[in-house]
């Protein structure tokens, strides 16, 4: 694409090629240059380019940030270190006394971070299912100042009323923050439906190849912005610039790999809900979820992350990942190989053992992040481990 080109009127997957990367100006290279520079070369005190220090800025970053920024349809895009980084960044715009309604069913880090790391430090958090808005509405204190969720939720795959949430947040001025790791901007736009943040573990989909750890956070505020910009030089939990041109790189296939992903998904979790081995699936494509028509109405496919409970306690769930060939066992999620886990003993081991009885993550439960391998490769991987 021409530099200087206008990117208005382009989709989505025209935007996650082009957006924040026109051609190199010195040598015309359609690549973004990955400038490994800490350092950029003043012509007097204060007189730059626009990059002084590869903490506060750098050109590989920006292009990065550019681009996330316009496929969330946010004004401000910052990229981290890892998902918790953007969410330790997020955290620290609140102080002391402050308190943090949160969804109660995130991913084990993210309740660690909040329990263990901004509890101590005054920052107060309470975790409320979100699917009911009355509750999350008496769940509100005075000293609230910010609504965390993620849709679909990590592991139960809950779905929760972003525009709801979103009408209240504003209501009572609260932040409202989405983790949008689940859905990607390909299939969920929570700017769109009133978020104030759009936050992503970009480790997951974003890169999309299991081969870099990062984090996002696209902003809808000005002010919140300057903060949050402000916070991500201040705390220095940012990416590297290789990492910025791998992540930047992953996201030219996004569309593509999350439709093929969740397209596999969709036939995959119908076929295990008539599983005989199977307890229960949890999906949001499947019009027994209890979410599906708010998915329908907020996200354009069901994703590609399934949870389902296998029959026969720790025992078969263990078994079934041993036996997996495809799938690999390991933690993460949204590369393009297929992964399986036991969520009780790997993410959500941090996550009390009542607050996980309470959400359901049981012995039984493993989380399935479905890869772009062959639909029929999975599934025959998936019935021979049943079996
Ligand atoms: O791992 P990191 O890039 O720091 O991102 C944390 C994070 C944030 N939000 C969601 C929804 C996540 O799923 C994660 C990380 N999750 C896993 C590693 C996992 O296997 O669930």
């Amino acid at each position: 694409m021409k530099s200087g080109s206008s990117l208005s009127g382009l989709s989505f997957d025209t935007l996650a090629v082009h957006a924040g990367q026109p051609p190199e100006p010195v040598s015309g290279a359609v690549m973004t240059p990955i400038v490994l520079a800490s350092t950029f070369a003043q012509e007097g005190p204060g007189n730059h380019k626009g990059f002084e220090y590869s903490r506060s800025g750098n050109p590989t970053r920006n292009a990065l940030e550019a681009n996330l920024a316009t496929l969330e349809g946010g004004k401000h895009g910052f990229a981290f270190s890892s998902g918790l980084g953007a969410s330790t960044t997020l955290f620290s715009s609140l102080k002391s006394g402050d308190h943090v309604l949160s969804g109660d069913d995130v991913y084990g880090g993210t309740f660690r971070l909040l329990d263990k790391v901004m509890k101590p430090l005054g920052i107060a958090s309470s975790f409320v299912d979100m699917t009911n808005i009355d509750k999350v509405r008496e769940q509100i204190r005075p000293e609230t100042r910010m609504i965390w969720i993620e849709t679909p939720t990590n592991p139960m795959l809950k779905i929760f009323d972003i525009a709801k949430i979103a009408q209240l947040a504003s209501e009572k001025n609260l932040v409202f923050v989405v983790d949008n790791t689940f859905a990607t901007p390909v299939l969920q736009h929570p700017i769109q439906l009133g978020a104030t943040v759009a936050m992503h573990s970009t480790t997951k989909y974003i890169n999309g190849h299991s081969d870099v750890v990062g984090g996002a956070a696209v902003i809808a505020d000005d002010t919140l912005a300057e903060r949050v910009r402000f916070l991500q030089n201040a705390l220095g939990a940012v990416p590297s610039p290789f990492d910025c041109y791998m992540v930047l790189r992953g996201i030219k296939t996004l569309g593509l790999r999350v439709r093929q992903a969740s397209a596999s998904a969709q036939t995959i979790a119908e076929r295990l809900s008539t599983h005989p081995a199977v307890r229960k699936v949890y999906y949001p494509g499947l019009p027994t979820h209890p979410g599906h028509t708010i998915a329908k109405s907020q996200m354009s496919a069901g994703g590609a992350m399934i949870s389902l409970e296998v029959k026969g306690g720790l025992t078969a769930s263990r078994s079934f990942l041993e036996k997996l060939q495809i799938f690999a066992c390991a933690e993460s999620l949204g590369g393009v190989e297929s992964l399986a886990e036991h969520p009780a003993i790997m993410t959500h081991a941090s996550v009390p053992p009542e607050a996980r009885q309470a959400l359901g993550i049981s012995d039984e439960l493993v989380r399935l992040s479905v890869g772009v391998e062959a639909t029929e490769d999975l599934w025959a991987d998936i019935a021979r481990a049943l079996g």
